[in-house]
């Protein structure tokens, strides 16, 4: 069980615009067990009973500065069709990304974002990601393509102070690009 809620920061924070810093090694205590809480706040706020009764937004990822925590590292949570993404990624880097670009036909939203913006935010389909996971203290190389692909540059874009609303064209939020997949 979850020892506090965590304070989400928004737009309206400086925190979420700019460029966190790199984790530094070894990971002290009190960030590692920030770390796990994450993962643990992500999955209680699918938790639809626990996250009406906390009045808590549901989420599938979560950055470290959307928590007030300057520091290169999120939490993700989520599953995609037969498979299940759970990991804490440290200092990720995105090592390579395909021509083909995908988008949510829905549109995107964030924990960090209060009201809604409407429209496209394009993104790379397949991405290949790089950095220590925090949850079983290994490298991993992440091969993901889709909507999980989506969710994880959703949260890499937090660390570098970019929010998806950013990404939308403004003279035209629903533009069609034809190169891009639809999911
Ligand atoms: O970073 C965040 O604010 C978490 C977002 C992640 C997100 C990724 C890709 C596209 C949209 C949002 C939240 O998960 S938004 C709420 C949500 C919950 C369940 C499924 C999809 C989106
Ligand atoms: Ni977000």
């Amino acid at each position: 069980m979850l020892m506090k809620l965590f304070k989400i920061y928004t737009d309206k924070d400086e925190v979420l615009h700019k460029k966190a810093e790199e984790v530094s090694f070894p990971i002290d205590e009190e960030t590692s067990k920030t770390m796990l809480d994450m993962v643990e706040y992500l999955r209680l706020s699918q938790d639809d009973e626990f996250a009406s009764k906390h009045n808590i937004r549901s989420g599938v990822g979560l950055a470290a500065p959307q928590i007030g925590i300057s520091k290169r590292f999120y939490a993700v949570y989520l599953d995609d069709k037969d498979k299940h993404y759970e990991y804490v990624l440290v200092n990720p880097k995105i090592i390579s990304t395909s021509v083909k670009k995908a988008y949510l036909s829905t549109g995107e939203g964030c924990l960090s974002v209060p009201s809604d913006v409407p429209g496209f935010v394009y993104r790379y389909y397949k991405v290949t990601i790089k950095a220590y996971d925090a949850i079983t203290n290994k490298e991993v190389t992440l091969r993901l393509s889709g909507y999980p692909a989506i969710v994880f540059q959703h949260e890499y874009d937090h660390l570098d102070g970019v929010l998806y609303y950013e990404r939308i064209d403004k003279n035209n939020p629903f533009k069609k690009d034809d190169n891009a997949i639809e999911i």
